[in-house]
């Protein structure tokens, strides 16, 4: 049977006229794209992100913004029943078309498929979008909710007013965070399109597999909504078999289940553990075609009683695997930024990292398709927070209505995909309970307000995605727990913020021993030529006016420079202390996650906070705003190798104990050398010998006594495989670094070609700490912050960004090398 090609869409997306009555201002918007966009397009207001312009152009957010345009149908476009599809309305919108309004939005997370049948003709139409201001709405329905709901002290930081964002649904953030602009962006995102359908229209494909002896089924369940009764063709095919069906359609929403066997089916694997194949199924329903690729494996996650308390961790095609990664937030506060060329960067990034998961945060966004496309693609696992951050939200029922569509067609629409491996109710919300004078006064009140939002999204989950596991809260101790999970590390996910939040030394990771740590971090200074994007020359000193804007964390710099007066000396000027405060916080992160891979199985899971900045500022992220890789990112991507020796000091510092950390799956043996090595120069190997690790598993391999080491030395230590090669290094300094006659080292580079690819060597007469190779194109090198000793040679290759060419000849013009000597 072929399949009629009935079903089409117009497209509506393109240019838009754009006004602000209460202004004065006409311009036109690209639509999917947003407000701030169009009028930087237009020159009406200045770069959101430079100086403190983001007072400036505040208004925006504040303003009622209309957007129009016109388009063409034809007899043919128009002759069916007609929906008009808009993804993403930010924020609350009434819709018209041909002067009639058609449809209210307020939620941001919802898709309207509006029901626009004999209202569009042939010929000349006009689609008007007619947008409130977001911060009113809020407050008039936060005035008329019966109890106070406090919102979350992220958006007071530098002296802002906040934004009741828990009775408006877009992302929390949007009003600013403690890493965050706030822009309150509008806009419309996603797909724009009038679609024309004989008699019904695709709503979601969901596809559940079993994983069995024969093979894997699937489950495709396709939900269809007609707009009267009748019948209609559909067709699944997915590797080589088809499957066409005249199926019987009631008006109104129809699902419908086909099974397929994938028999050898080729499994999908987190990266670093094995090869993420897709198979592409495409659903047809009369010429509406969609297509998803969906990668075959089986995930579970495996919560159960054991002799601490209970296990956490993440069970994938029959293995445990150890979870490694960081927190996500939106790419951008300017919505129209974040495009898919964006998303691969910062996502290849995080693989490049030796990441396998990111942890999309619950104060965000749920991203577009591609992004999840691109996870499944590149083997990146995902825990996924539902929207609700870090404050309690509403609970009556207008409210819980529309999370329950926001959660339904969120489920729906990202449930086949093989890279979400979990849904999380929130971040946070249960732990700031006790934040709020409000909750804290009525605790009662505010849990049951609580548990009938999540108990909701219980529900949903359970109905519509039921092999998935739905996990109440980041931080949770587990169901119906509702203690909060900080202070915990027996069981459930923990955010260990003590370092940071309180100032405690970098060994106080090693006080906690999580079974996941799902939230940890440390602040640093973003690169100084992303500083120079949004200051001049006069504000680069960490106490300007420019320098604090672009800190959201109140006494956030204070931290940081603080931090360096214990570990290292005092950086002799402002670009010194940018570099330092990224060394430092890579340190921090290091510490805590080497020791927690250290305790596998008990820890099955390290998610630093986080990846990626939403504008340039001063962050806990690894990535600066744009992409460019911070010297923490550079360190993930040793302290995630799979196979890794890290050094563990007892608590009184006396002793080391050095462990091997095996995440393969295979047993692998090493031939460990270690060394002392004085800051001067001069080496002295103090052990050698051959090891094996088990299969994922971590275990003691020799222990030093400090007391053997020389005041001016620390311990240098490289494991090789049988053949000889070195498979990594790593390095320990049982006192701070700044206690220490740092020599400046001497280092040489040279630059060659091979296989298309540029080659930095470097070779250096002293040691060299963290020493760093930066260069002015989008890039980075396979390594960098490395210990450099002499006698040695470092291949460094160069890694372009966006998939550039270059030569070593361009990177040579601008290379710069530095090191921890020189920033005193
Ligand atoms: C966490 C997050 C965010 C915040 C971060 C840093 O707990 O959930 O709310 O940005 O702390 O303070």
């Amino acid at each position: 049977m072929t399949i009629s090609s009935f079903n089409t869409a117009l497209d509506l997306s393109g240019a838009y006229g754009l006004t602000a009555p209460s202004r004065n201002i006409t311009t036109s918007i690209a639509l999917p794209g947003d407000v701030h966009g169009a009028l930087l397009a237009a020159d009406l207001i200045p770069d959101p992100y430079f100086g403190e312009n983001e007072k400036v152009v505040m208004w925006v957010g504040e303003t009622e913004w209309h957007v129009e345009r016109r388009f063409e149908a034809s007899a043919a476009d128009i002759a069916g029943y007609l929906s008009l599809t808009l993804s993403e309305v930010d924020c609350i919108a009434t819709i018209l078309l041909n002067g009639e309004i058609i449809a209210r939005t307020d939620n941001s997370f919802v898709r309207h498929d509006i029901d626009v049948t004999g209202k569009v003709h042939q010929g000349e139409n006009t689609l008007r979008i007619e947008f409130g201001v977001a911060p009113d709405v809020a407050k008039a329905r936060s005035d008329a909710h019966p109890f106070p709901i406090p919102f979350t002290y992220n958006y007071q930081t530098n002296g802002l007013k906040g934004i009741h964002m828990n009775f408006i649904r877009k992302a929390a953030c949007h009003a600013g965070w403690d890493w965050g602009i706030c822009t309150m962006p509008v806009g419309v995102y996603g797909t724009m399109a009038l679609r024309k359908s004989r008699l019904a229209r695709q709503d979601s494909v969901e596809v559940e597999q079993t994983h069995g002896a024969k093979g894997v089924e699937l489950s495709i369940k396709t939900r269809v909504f007609a707009f009267a009764h009748g019948e209609v063709e559909l067709e699944h095919t997915i590797d080589g078999q088809t499957i066409t069906d005249k199926v019987a359609v009631q008006k109104g929403e129809n699902v419908f289940t086909h099974n397929v066997t994938i028999h050898n089916p080729k499994i999908w694997w987190p990266a670093g553990q094995g090869a993420q194949p897709l198979y592409e199924l495409t659903t047809n329903l009369e010429g509406e075609v969609t297509t998803r690729k969906i990668g075959l494996r089986k995930l579970e996650w495996i919560i159960e009683k054991d002799e601490i308390d209970h296990t956490f961790k993440c069970r994938i095609n029959g293995r445990d695997i150890t979870m490694m990664g960081a927190n996500w937030i939106p790419a951008d506060a300017i919505p129209s930024r974040i495009t898919p060329a964006v998303i691969r960067d910062l996502l290849e990034s995080a693989k490049a990292a030796n990441m396998n998961m990111l942890r999309i945060w619950g104060g965000g966004q749920y991203e577009p398709d591609y992004f999840y496309d691109l996870c499944d693609e590149l083997g990146i696992l995902l825990w996924h927070d539902f929207m609700f951050s870090c404050m309690s939200y509403p609970s009556n029922r207008e409210f819980l209505a529309s999370v329950e569509t926001e959660i339904t067609q969120q489920v729906r629409r990202l449930s086949h995909h093989a890279s979400i491996a979990l849904w999380c109710g929130d971040n946070e919300v249960i732990g700031s309970l006790n934040w709020y004078p409000e909750t804290k006064a009525d605790p009662g009140r505010y849990l049951a307000n609580y548990d009938r939002l999540n108990s909701m999204l219980h529900r949903i989950v359970e109905d519509e995605d039921p092999s998935r596991r739905f996990w109440p809260s980041s931080p949770s101790l587990g169901y119906m727990d509702f203690s909060d999970g900080w202070h915990s590390d027996t069981r459930g996910d923990l955010h260990y913020w003590d370092v940071w939040h309180s100032a405690k030394s970098f060994d106080a990771y090693r006080s906690v021993n999580p079974r996941f740590a799902s939230e940890f971090g440390f602040q640093s200074f973003t690169s100084m030529n992303v500083i120079e994007t949004f200051s001049e020359e006069k504000d680069r000193n960490p106490s300007s006016p420019v320098m604090e804007n672009h800190q959201r964390n109140n006494g956030g710099n204070a931290r940081i420079i603080e931090t360096m007066t214990r570990y290292f000396r005092f950086p002799r000027d402002f670009d010194q202390m940018v570099f330092l405060s990224q060394i430092q916080q890579g340190l921090a992160i290091k510490t805590a996650i080497e020791y927690w891979r250290s305790t596998k199985p008990r820890c099955m899971g390290t998610l630093y906070w986080q990846i990626n900045d939403i504008w340039p500022v001063a962050s806990w992220s690894s990535l600066d705003y744009g992409g460019q890789w911070k010297l923490m990112q550079y360190m993930a991507k040793r302290f995630f190798r799979l196979v890794n020796l890290v050094a563990v000091p007892n608590a009184e510092n006396t002793e080391i104990t050095l462990k091997g950390i095996n995440d393969t799956g295979r047993p692998v043996s090493i031939a460990l050398e270690v060394k002392a090595v004085s800051v001067s120069g001069a080496q002295r190997t103090i052990f050698s010998g051959n090891s094996a690790i088990g299969a994922d598993a971590a275990i003691a391999l020799t222990t030093v006594s400090v007391a053997d080491l020389a005041q001016d030395e620390f311990l240098y230590f490289s494991w090789k495989d049988a053949a000889g090669n070195i498979l990594g290094e790593n390095d320990y300094f049982p006192k701070p670094y700044k206690a220490h006659e740092l020599s400046q080292a001497r280092i040489s580079a040279t630059w060659s070609d091979r296989d298309g690819q540029a080659i930095l060597t470097l070779e250096t007469d002293k040691p060299a700490l963290f020493a760093t190779a930066t260069v002015d194109v989008p890039g980075y090198f396979s390594d960098n912050a490395l210990t450099l000793l002499p006698g040695e040679r470092v291949d460094l290759t160069f890694i372009p960004r966006h998939g550039a060419k270059v030569t070593s000849a361009d990177l040579a013009k601008s290379l710069t090398l530095r090191n921890l000597a020189e920033t005193f």
